[in-house]
């Protein structure tokens, strides 16, 4: 049996006839920046397979590098051709943010310079700072009307505040930076403590800057174990969870340079996938997700800061932050020590905001 479609192809896949509804749902636009990088080589490929936006979704990839490095992202276009991925309508390659985010629904700020040896905060804040005006200014100026924002480049919480002022078009909530990493360190951490699978420790989260004042929260997490599900605290240790734990969720970057002699990459691709999918499409059996969103000065935090909360997803594209939650005096001088390094993140870019 055949069928054809509004276009006039016969549509037959593996012995099951297959309507081409999935095709024919529109494509949403992703622009990435910094595609041609590690993160970007990870990024675009799991993007372009259908795990960030769903099986069904078709994607226009939209990959911004700078000049010097367009041979290279061609080349990374002829691999992903070369991947005929079903979903991928089409790719666009440009060295201009004012092209390349042109209709953009998701933007996806990844390229940055990483810091450098001997290189401190804030000379990273001054050196990528200037490039989140140019790409903020070019978001207001072509993106889509309800543009969806995630910030990866480094320092992330801080570039986000920079792009979203000079994006007075678009709403700031939409601005977010990744915190999804850590998150994901934190729940890598616990299942292996706990001899589970990652699929089976949920609700764990972090506050604060993507730095090493975060603060890893398992006050919610769950773990689901053969004899029942457990509250994190109950699955591990105490001392365990105040101790390496922390510790190694903060400072795992750091950890990975020296193990690898390069940052993290594949895992920050994943995250960023993670980010934007359960934006999408929901946080699956967790109730909740860390995302870093300009603060509403929930829990004392100034407003306006770009902060990891604990975030529900509410619908497509919508999230609010968890209020109210019974936070201990310990944790709440933490937060307030990250909230405190943002704000001085904000003052020293003050110019460009
Ligand atoms: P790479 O140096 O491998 O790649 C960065 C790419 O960005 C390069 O190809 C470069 O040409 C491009 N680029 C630089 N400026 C650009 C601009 N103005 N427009 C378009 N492209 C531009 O770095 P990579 O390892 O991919 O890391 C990218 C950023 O992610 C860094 O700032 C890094 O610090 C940050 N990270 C953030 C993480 C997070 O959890 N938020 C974790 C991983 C990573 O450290």
């Amino acid at each position: 049996m055949t069928r054809v479609d509004d276009d006039g192809l016969i549509c037959y896949s593996g012995g099951v006839f297959r309507t081409m509804e999935s095709t024919m749902t529109k494509p949403i636009r992703v622009a990435v920046t910094g595609a041609a990088g590690q993160i970007g080589y990870s990024l675009i490929f799991s993007i372009a397979a259908g795990d960030m936006l769903g099986p069904d979704q078709p994607v226009i990839l939209q990959l911004v590098e700078l000049p010097v490095a367009m041979q290279a992202l061609e080349g990374v276009g002829m691999e992903l051709d070369d991947c005929a991925f079903p979903l991928l309508h089409s790719i666009e390659l440009a060295d201009d943010p004012m092209q390349g985010f042109k209709g953009a629904d998701v933007v996806m700020l990844v390229g940055a310079k990483p810091r450098g040896a001997g290189q401190d905060r804030s000379d990273l804040i001054k050196s990528n700072g200037p490039i989140f005006t140019g790409q903020g200014e070019a978001i207001d100026a072509v993106a889509a009307d309800d543009a969806k924002i995630i910030v990866v480049g480094n320092p992330c919480n801080t570039n986000a505040l920079i792009a979203q002022s000079r994006a007075k078009r678009i709403p700031k909530k939409n601005f977010t930076a990744m915190t999804r990493l850590d998150q994901n360190r934190a729940v890598g951490q616990i299942a292996r403590k706990a001899g589970v699978a990652p699929a089976d420790v949920h609700d764990v989260f972090v506050w604060g800057n993507h730095s090493d004042t975060m603060v890893p929260d398992v006050s919610l997490g769950t773990v689901r174990t053969g004899s029942g599900t457990k509250s994190v605290v109950e699955a591990v240790s105490a001392d365990w969870l105040g101790g390496d734990f922390d510790k190694t969720v903060r400072t795992r970057g750091k950890a990975i340079i020296v193990a690898r002699g390069k940052s993290s990459a594949a895992s920050a691709a994943m995250s960023a996938v993670n980010h934007i999918h359960d934006w999408f499409l929901g946080t699956g059996e967790s109730k909740i997700t860390s995302m870093a969103v300009p603060s509403d000065g929930s829990y004392g935090i100034p407003e306006g800061l770009i902060y990891s909360f604990p975030v529900k997803i509410t619908a497509p594209w919508q999230y609010e932050i968890v209020r109210d939650l019974k936070v201990d005096d310990a944790t709440k001088t933490r937060m307030m020590a990250s909230a405190k390094e943002l704000e001085e993140e904000r003052a020293a870019v003050a110019d460009l905001l």
